[in-house]
């Protein structure tokens, strides 16, 4: 691509809904983080974004239901899912569109598929169009087509796949932690830590490795650990992945602008 390669944002199906009631929405935070996006892009005429959100309170329990039903997802469990997705997907569009984003839905499950056990995209040239037309994508973490059936593809992993397709710089994950800790206590955040040393903790399995990747409720897709899982094999040199708590008003904004918040991990 000519222009600036796009910067990715996750909103976390943590910020985004309330992962400990089934099928709720925090409707006035997705709205607050909307118009930080809106700032942004503003005060920033040059940056593109693709925005890429999670399943919250809604694709996670009931792949959980399927999981622990039948043990495997069927073609009732694919259509479902897909069904629950797009229902939250339509609430974070209309927020974001609300509140004057243009934002462009992408039904992930059309648009991606695993093959032989690599993921692939089918509509890159579609996401360069839009971006050209500054447009802001918008994806999610979805049931997809494998070669076995179906499996559940993280937005974390969308969000890895596509800073690596499009040589983002920028990755941001917004979610209700302040980023990466320390300790169980969850006192110390990392501020700084390179991808490298991620890597090397996760092969070696030292004891702190719970501590710093586990947090918050039940998660089909693992939390945090796959974000960083994904980025071990994802992850282009010079790209910087920042960890931030997007309840905290303004800390996306600030993040975007230039600010040290939460946890950077870099890829180097
Ligand atoms: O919350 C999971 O996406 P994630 C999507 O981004 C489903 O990991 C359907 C559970």
């Amino acid at each position: 691509m000519k222009s600036n390669p796009p910067i990715i944002i996750k909103l976390g199906g943590s910020v985004i809904t309330n992962k400990r009631r089934p099928l709720s929405t925090r409707k006035r935070v997705i709205k607050r983080l909307g118009l930080e996006i809106k700032k942004f892009l503003q005060n920033n005429p040059d940056e593109k974004i693709i925005l890429v959100h999670g399943g919250g309170s809604f694709g996670h329990p009931l792949a959980k239901k399927f999981i622990d039903e039948r043990g495997y997802f069927d073609d009732d469990a694919f259509v479902r899912i897909i069904h629950v997705m797009r229902e939250l997907n339509q609430i974070v569009c209309k927020i974001l569109i609300d509140v004057g984003l243009q934002v462009y839905p992408i039904q992930t499950s059309c648009v991606f598929r695993y093959e032989r056990g690599g993921l692939v995209f089918l509509s890159q040239n579609l996401l360069e169009e839009a971006l050209n037309r500054n447009l802001t994508p918008l994806l999610h973490g979805d049931i997809v087509i494998c070669d076995s059936g179906y499996t559940i593809l993280s937005g974390d992993t969308i969000v890895a796949y596509l800073a690596k397709s499009f040589g983002s710089k920028r990755v941001f994950f917004v979610t209700d932690v302040s980023g990466i800790f320390l300790d169980f206590e969850k006192k110390k955040i990392i501020r700084k830590i390179s991808i490298g040393s991620i890597k090397s903790k996760i092969r070696s399995h030292l004891p702190e490795i719970p501590s710093i990747l586990e947090y918050g409720v039940f998660d089909v897709t693992g939390g945090i650990r796959t974000k960083l899982v994904e980025f071990t094999k994802y992850g282009q040199p010079g790209l910087i992945i920042t960890i931030l708590n997007g309840l905290k008003p303004g800390n996306l904004y600030k993040s975007l602008s230039g600010h040290r918040l939460g946890t950077r991990i870099i890829v180097v």
